[in-house]
């Protein structure tokens, strides 16, 4: 695509579609001229690719999410168009990064999941494989994040104000849902025994499509979103009678079911907005893929041959029963065959062992949103426990544990035990998480079949997260290697031969300073805080949460700091002390944290003594936008959950991959990244997940950690004293005791390994050459850790499905 071509594109939506002539254009109308033109070229691809997606024998995998956090999408389209140098010539000395800048991205998701999905997208257009990805349109995405005195406040996503151009809205695809009500029975026109639903509402989704291009492919695959529209804009029955608000209150009702996205991660809330929410995108999505496996001529007894669906963690489990409920209840296939079609169809994915992430629904609650589910459910249940009565007569205790329903205390419909069931395959994240699957969550389920047990090793995108973030790398890398490299991540091996070539460490020295020096003045403009780019950048970024503890770093923090004030000439490694993340607004410790963070960094940043060894910095409103300005500038990328808690990460390899050094725990992928890039090259500490164990199972005292350590005390004591919080002693109180008391997190356990690894970082970050050149080992040997490498596994392995043969 030329430059000329894309100039008279510009120039013709600017006019068009826009309908602001150059002379008085915004930015904002450039950004729009632009992303016209380049969604022109996608749909250009959509468009040829129909005679392939829609050929009888064409297996896709829809992908059920309820989060996706793609990123915006200008800057990556250019990119995998391959078009981003051609752009820039044609708008000739106007800023393309400014009007790339503009675009608010849509904050469908709360972290790792959602953007794993994200990548997975990408990868699967790319790879060319027939996929389309399922969702709701959240009107409001993640809260926005601001900081007023330290804490974190909640400010509402406006995504969707400006507009936007990527997604095209397809009335003619909706599908009508219905909620609540009663079942009953009757007998059909053949004397059949059959159950119908009545319910007390029907809600209309309407599908948004955003098709996703892949990266120098040629080949797009789609984003369904799902948003909920009243079945009539108003009941004019009440209309007629002059109840105005009351006709209009049954639309705001309707709407009101994918209005705005839970703001938890790794926190069920078992509210029935939420399962409305669930069943709601499940729905049109299952009865989406039942219309297109009609409209291509086929039975639905071959459907699970024209799709697989892939379940992204429990939230979308109820399609097991909603698959059922249309095969059985509507198109009268008999239950043993229907059942059949179903178990084939599903597979899914577990993203963490964390209890309180584990999704059950309270009977009641479940039984009066979808009551013909419930009794589905049950006769699945039936069914497998008697298959497990059999396999193992007698064992209560195991069939109790099995069950999908819950009956220990109050009864709940477990979530996780429906997608077992109803999926024949299911895999974790990570190498460890998936024996912990298997070992710690599922042990029953992995008794009874072993085989149905899976790892697929989370991937991220090279595309966004080092072509797109990291363009001076980029270059460097493509200067050796050539430019095949972002998809064919494996071949950043032959970077391993220049890893001690002094010029090559020179280069990279520089870039990495270049993008230190952009994210300084990024943090000066959104915080005010200077922070000195030859410094150390020592960088936490993930969601706010006790287990990925945030808390740790700041003990570290602050040790750094008495060790200052102690010795007035104490020469340590400067540092920048760098985090940013969302908490869940209910999460009171997780907002604790941000605080405490902040008032360690009010203190430190304007203590004279500290003589600008150490800045600390929290920045905001932590995105996949303001993730990409802060990747490439990381020297340590801190990944210190406590072991057996963080089912992968993927931040991790994010950090990696832009040349930072890990100090990290062996938990989730953590342990993959460090036998990839070399025990060498990576700062490893703390208890291992069955050292954890043991030390709970023995009566874990985190006090007595404390009162061991005089530093460690030291620093608890400066905490209480109220040094950090104006002299209120109280007020993080609540951090403090947690960790002497109970310290679910084994802070206390890893503080002196945790703090002598750091004083390892800070010996080797003084010889900058064997820095460097561990860098450039840690990003040769990143290949693996491509989301490529991840969605082949999961094609082969678990959806045996086979990419669209290339263009002729
Ligand atoms: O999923 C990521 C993992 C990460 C895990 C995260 C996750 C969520 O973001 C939300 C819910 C959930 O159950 C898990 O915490 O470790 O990398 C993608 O697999």
């Amino acid at each position: 695509m030329s430059p000329e071509i894309l100039k008279a594109a510009f120039a013709d939506n600017l006019n068009f579609a826009v309908g602001r002539p150059a002379e008085i254009a915004t930015p904002e109308d450039w950004y729009q001229a632009i992303a016209f033109s380049v969604r022109d070229r996608i749909m250009h691809r959509w468009v040829r690719q129909f005679e392939k997606r829609n050929a009888p024998d064409v297996r896709q995998v829809a992908y059920l999410s309820a989060e996706f956090l793609p990123g915006p999408h200008l800057g990556n389209s250019l990119l995998n168009l391959g078009i981003t140098d051609n752009a820039r010539k044609a708008l000739a000395g106007q800023d393309l990064d400014l009007y790339i800048g503009l675009e608010e991205e849509p904050g469908l998701g709360n972290g790792g999941l959602g953007r794993l999905a994200a990548c997975y997208l990408d990868s699967l257009a790319t790879l060319c494989y027939p996929a389309t990805g399922y969702g709701i349109r959240y009107e409001f995405g993640i809260f926005d994040q601001s900081i007023k005195d330290g804490w974190q406040v909640e400010v509402t996503d406006k995504w969707l104000l400006p507009g936007n151009i990527w997604e095209i809205k397809r009335p003619n695809f909706a599908q009508v849902v219905k909620i609540g009500g009663h079942t009953e029975t009757y007998t059909d026109e053949h004397g059949a025994f059959r159950v119908r639903w009545i319910p007390d509402r029907v809600v209309v989704g309407v599908p948004y499509d955003t098709p996703i291009v892949g990266y120098l492919s040629d080949s797009c695959v789609l984003l369904r979103l799902w948003s909920a529209e009243a079945a009539q804009s108003f009941d004019f029955a009440d209309f007629n009678r002059g109840d105005y608000y009351g006709a209009v209150e049954e639309k705001v009702f309707s709407e009101n079911i994918s209005k705005v996205l839970y703001p938890n991660d790794e926190q069920l809330e078992g509210k029935r907005l939420r399962l409305e929410q669930q069943y709601f995108f499940v729905a049109c999505s299952i009865k989406d893929m039942i219309r297109l496996c009609l409209r291509r001529g086929s039975t639905l007894e071959r459907f699970h041959e024209m799709f697989c669906v892939q379940l992204n963690d429990t939230h979308p489990a109820i399609a097991v029963a909603e698959l059922m409920r249309q095969l059985v209840d509507k198109y009268a296939m008999p239950w043993e065959r229907a059942w059949d079609i179903t178990r084939r169809t599903f597979s899914y994915t577990n993203h963490t062992l964390m209890p309180e992430a584990l999704e059950k629904w309270p009977l009641p609650l479940f039984g009066s949103v979808l009551p013909r589910h419930l009794e589905i459910i049950y006769e699945i249940n039936r069914r497998f426990l008697d298959e497990v009565r059999t396999r193992f007569p007698g064992d209560e205790g195991k069939i109790a544990r099995l069950s999908i329903i819950d009956e220990s205390g109050e009864k709940y419909v477990r979530m996780a035990n429906l997608a077992m069931v109803g999926s024949h395959t299911v895999n974790g994240v990570a190498a460890l998480h998936s024996e912990l699957v298997k070992t710690q969550l599922f042990p029953d389920f992995h008794d009874l079949d072993p085989k149905r047990f899976q790892n697929v090793t989370n991937g991220v995108t090279p595309r966004r997260f080092l072509g797109l973030s990291n363009p001076g790398l980029t270059r460097l890398i493509d200067g050796r290697i050539g430019d095949s490299w972002l998809s064919n991540l494996d071949r950043l091996r032959e970077l391993e031969a220049f890893a001690g070539d002094v010029g090559f460490q020179q280069d990279w020295m520089r870039v990495k300073l270049e993008n230190k020096t952009r994210l300084a003045r990024i943090i000066r403009d959104r915080t005010g805080v200077v922070v000195d780019p030859s410094s150390l950048f020592d960088i936490q970024v993930k969601r706010i949460h006790e287990y990925k503890r945030q808390h740790l770093n700041v003990l570290h923090i602050i040790t750094l700091y008495q060790r200052i004030k102690h010795d007035p000439r104490l020469q340590i490694t400067p540092r920048t002390f760098l985090f940013g993340g969302k908490a869940a607004p209910g999460y009171f410790m997780a907002k604790l944290i941000i605080k405490l963070i902040n008032s360690v960094a009010e203190t430190v940043n304007q203590d004279p003594a500290v003589r600008d060894l150490i800045k600390v910095v929290f920045l905001p409103d932590y995105n996949v936008k303001h993730a990409q300005n802060i990747y490439p500038a990381a020297d340590l990328s801190e990944q210190i959950s406590t072991a057996g808690k963080e089912a992968s990460g993927t931040g991790n390899m994010k950090l990696s991959l832009n040349g930072a050094l890990t100090i990290g725990t062996l938990d989730g992928a953590n342990v993959e990244i460090r036998e990839e890039v070399g025990a060498e090259n990576f700062f490893l500490f703390g208890l291992t997940c069955e050292q954890a164990a043991r030390l709970r199972a023995g009566g874990y005292n985190p006090g007595d950690y404390c009162h061991g350590d005089p530093e460690l005390r030291g620093v608890i004591e400066l905490i209480d004293s109220g040094l950090f919080s104006h002299g209120d002693r109280d007020l993080f109180r609540p951090i403090t005791a947690h960790l002497l008391e109970r310290d679910d997190y084994l802070l206390m356990a890893d503080y002196r390994p945790y703090v002598n690894c750091q004083q390892e970082v800070d010996h080797a970050y003084r010889d900058r050459h064997h820095w460097t050149r561990m860098s450039i080992l840690n990003v040769a040997r990143m290949g693996k850790f491509s989301s490529d490498r991840a969605v082949r596994e999961y094609a082969d392995n678990i959806w045996k499905l086979k990419p669209f043969a290339p263009e002729a």
